[in-house]
């Protein structure tokens, strides 16, 4: 005989049968406890045509090209030649008539139509696409939401693209469930052309980094934080970063980035790892991954210990580090499973290596939904192995005898699924002690 818990928090007394109640109290509460999701490529509706949805959006997501290509013999020109629907059209034809689609990309899609009522078995292209094109956008994005649990998304912004700026400099009111996030990939990873921009836009920058050039830079990103009101800024970092090198990057890093996100107290968010255009011809699903080095993150996090990082590795092999790294620095806050980590079998092993060095210190998933709909699939993939996952750990509680209450449960997955990033985007004296030092 063990004890379980029960609906009101009390214990009972039941058989070890009834692991089952805990089970599904805990898949319960993962399912219901609505989401932030801290990194998207998602637009607000006032976007316009930035904000992506629709079955041909859904099946021209870069994860699915790439998978594409795999079972034909269409040349990435040929490919890229065509128009968008084209392109839909072959996706589907090639991953999910021809084939099975047994990849967690090509069953996030059927998990999208039929999470929508959509019949998954349906093969003619043309009455999926009714069903989209009849959506009011406005409504839509809500009820999405709503299917997939997630309360507020944070998009990646980015001041150097056009579209997007000429957006912005609209000063348009923002539908409240849709944060920005400050993204710098093209200021420090590609200084150069950056540089050339920001002097067309109006400020006096040089190649050169130079008093009045770091002046300038930090002017400019004090107008695009005044405009979008980030709640971090983000950069996507090479496996081969060195916080090490004196080399430019890591001098904007020091001179403009970190200046400013102790001035605005805004978190830094680094997603290392990735391998940019290893295959050019693919375009956007091009990319690759290599193991980083976490030693750098550390130098950051000790050199900066008034600066909150916010941290993702691209490579399988970077996880552990990086859990061990969260244990050393209380300012370093481990989020996602980000993209080829983005699979059940991998979310899950990290996740389990989480809580077993972090307790429920870090902040488990983002979707990196660039489709609305793909809300769906990720966050409905990702809760059931976060439940199990926690179950898994609930169940050794129970086995030495203590016993978690439902209140207990729902406060550890509100802190993971919310609550840890709102602590993170409050200023540094704001924060709550995080209890995590190993
Ligand atoms: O996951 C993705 O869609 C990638 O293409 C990238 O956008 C990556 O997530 C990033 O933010 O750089
Ligand atoms: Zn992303």
């Amino acid at each position: 005989m063990i004890k379980n818990i029960t609906e009101n928090g009390n214990y009972k007394t039941v058989h070890l049968a009834d692991q089952t109640a805990l089970r599904q109290i805990v898949e319960e509460v993962v399912n219901q406890t609505p989401v932030i999701d801290i990194h998207t490529h998602l637009y607000a509706p006032e976007f316009g045509k930035l904000n992506l949805f629709g079955i041909d959006e859904i099946l021209t997501y870069h994860y699915l090209v790439a998978e594409m290509f795999r079972y034909t013999d269409i040349k990435p020109e040929k490919f890229w030649q065509l128009t968008k629907e084209q392109r839909a059209e072959l996706i589907w034809k090639t991953l999910f008539v021809e084939n099975t689609p047994l990849s967690e990309a090509s069953i996030g899609v059927l998990t999208i139509l039929k999470e929508l009522g959509i019949d998954p078995n349906t093969t003619d292209l043309k009455e999926i696409r009714q069903f989209f094109k009849a959506q009011n956008i406005t409504e839509y994005v809500s009820r999405i939401f709503e299917i997939s649990g997630v309360s507020e998304v944070i998009m990646t912004n980015d001041p150097f693209d056009a579209e997007e700026t000429e957006i912005w400099e609209r000063n348009l009111a923002l539908n409240k469930n849709f944060h920005a996030a400050l993204r710098m990939d093209r200021m420090l990873n590609n200084w150069k052309t950056a540089s050339v921009e920001m002097k067309q836009a109006g400020f006096a920058v040089e190649e050169k980094l130079n008093d009045k050039t770091i002046r300038e830079t930090r002017r400019f990103l004090d107008k695009w934080i005044n405009k979008m009101k980030p709640l971090y800024m983000a950069v996507s970092l090479p496996d081969d970063f060195s916080y090490f090198a004196n080399d430019t990057r890591n001098q904007l890093i020091q001179k403009v980035v970190l200046p400013i996100a102790e001035e605005y107290e805004l978190p830094f968010a680094l997603m290392i790892g990735v391998r940019r255009s290893v295959n050019p011809a693919l375009r956007v699903a091009g990319d690759g991954v290599g193991r980083a080095d976490v030693k750098s993150l550390e130098k950051l996090c000790a050199e900066s210990p008034d600066v909150s990082f916010l941290a993702t590795f691209l490579s399988r092999e970077n996880q552990h580090e990086l859990c061990v790294s969260a244990r050393k620095f209380s300012n370093l806050m481990p989020f996602g499973c980000w993209w080829f980590l983005n699979n059940p079998s991998i979310i899950s092993e990290i996740t389990r290596e989480r809580i077993e060095l972090l307790g429920t210190s870090f902040i488990p998933q983002h979707s990196d939904a660039r489709v609305l709909e793909q809300l769906i699939y990720k966050w409905k993939h990702s809760r059931k192995i976060i439940a199990e996952s926690l179950f898994e750990n609930y169940e050794k509680l129970l086995k030495i005898g203590r016993f978690v209450s439902r209140k207990e449960i729902e406060r550890d997955v509100k802190r993971m699924f919310s609550g840890n990033f709102q602590n993170w985007i409050k200023p540094l004296t704001k924060k709550a002690a995080v209890e995590n030092n190993g």
